[in-house]
């Protein structure tokens, strides 16, 4: 088990996509604080878990991914998609429950697909996400080809049995896969503490024989860093790593979660400081590449991609029932 993330330099080109990363980054923190205003007019149903203070893990490591590579997700996984290239329109119009969405408004928060983005899909169910990653991971190495595959999952997914199948065989037949924790300390309204015997979750990697790497999980440059690692391995036919990322979610678990009694605020205000947009926005402005004016039309920017993305969603229409329905009840 290693620390990993601290070897580079910021050269230039970094810093300049550093600047992209805090774009995607931002989208994404607009993106979940919409939604759960639009719950609020009535015009989303259901739930939603909002990513709000993990957006660094899903941008630096879909950073570290080529375009034709998998992720699978999690029940929090609108920062997942949009960071693997989704359109925020098609997201927003999937969770409006509407034909133009990824998976034409069926999967809803936590069952959207989008294959051709190598998105194979946010999952309901915890731990659900890691034998689909795997399997998938087996079929790429049986079909020799040179994609890999990154499962992303929660801490709390670590206790689940699918956790244990899944490195196993990833290991044991050394497939081309990633295994990124986000351990943002809760499942729900448990803390990591109650349900991991060990300090880290990547010290678990142990078992499996395979790397297991922290870093941390609001720094999106040291998150690409030992995705990149991870992944490079991976494609080289080496087998899988754990890396745990560590970081937090700095909203509820899920929109009706707003009173956090499992938690204090004091813990929350010390994230808050450890905000991973707020950090790398201190890290452009260090570097000159973020005036105020800049900073605020990039936000401008943002805003305006969210908001065509509700209008877009509002005037989408719904699932033809005469075709949805046919399809979900295939007759014999
Ligand atoms: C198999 C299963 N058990 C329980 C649940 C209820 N549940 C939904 S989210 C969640 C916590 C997941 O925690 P973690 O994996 O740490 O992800 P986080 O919510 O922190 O992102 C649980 C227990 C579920 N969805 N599926
Ligand atoms: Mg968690």
């Amino acid at each position: 088990m290693h620390r990993g993330g601290q070897r580079w330099l910021f050269t230039h080109q970094t810093m300049k996509e550093l600047l992209t990363y805090y774009r995607q980054m931002l989208l994404i923190r607009r993106f979940e604080e919409r939604v759960l205003e639009l719950f609020g007019e009535g015009l989303i149903k259901g739930t939603a878990h909002p990513c709000v203070g993990q957006e660094a893990v899903a941008v630096g490591a879909c950073a570290a991914l080529r375009p034709g590579d998998y992720v699978t997700s999690t029940h929090r996984g609108h920062g997942h998609l949009l960071a693997k290239g989704g359109d925020p329109r098609r997201l927003m119009a999937e969770l409006f429950g509407k034909a133009t969405g990824y998976s034409r408004g069926r999967g809803g928060s936590q069952h959207v697909a989008a294959f051709d983005l190598g998105f194979l899909g946010s999952n309901g169910i915890t731990g659900g996400g890691l034998p689909i990653a795997t399997g998938a991971a087996l079929a790429l190495k049986m079909r020799r080809e040179s994609r890999i595959v990154l499962a992303f999952f929660g801490d709390g997914a670590t206790g689940q049995g699918t956790f244990h199948e899944s490195l196993n065989l990833g290991a044991v037949w050394k497939l081309p896969i990633v295994y990124l924790c986000e351990n943002n300390l809760y499942a729900m309204g448990t803390h990591i503490r109650y349900t991991c015997p060990v300090p880290n979750v990547a010290d678990r990697a142990a078992a499996y024989g395979m790397p297991g790497v922290i870093v941390d999980g609001n720094d999106v440059l040291a998150v690409r860093e030992v995705v990149r690692e991870a992944v490079d391995r991976a494609r080289r036919g080496e087998g899988p790593t754990l890396i745990e990322a560590k970081t937090y979610r700095l909203l509820g678990h899920s929109k009706g979660d707003t009173d956090r009694p499992y938690r204090t605020r004091e813990e929350e205000a010390q994230w808050w400081a450890r905000d991973p947009i707020r950090r790398c926005r201190e890290r452009l402005q260090q570097a000159n590449l973020l005036e105020p004016a800049r900073d605020e039309a990039l936000r401008a920017e943002v805003e305006r991609e969210i908001e065509a993305a509700v209008q877009f969603a509002r005037e989408s229409p719904d699932p033809d029932p005469a075709v949805d329905l046919g399809e979900v009840f295939r007759p014999g």
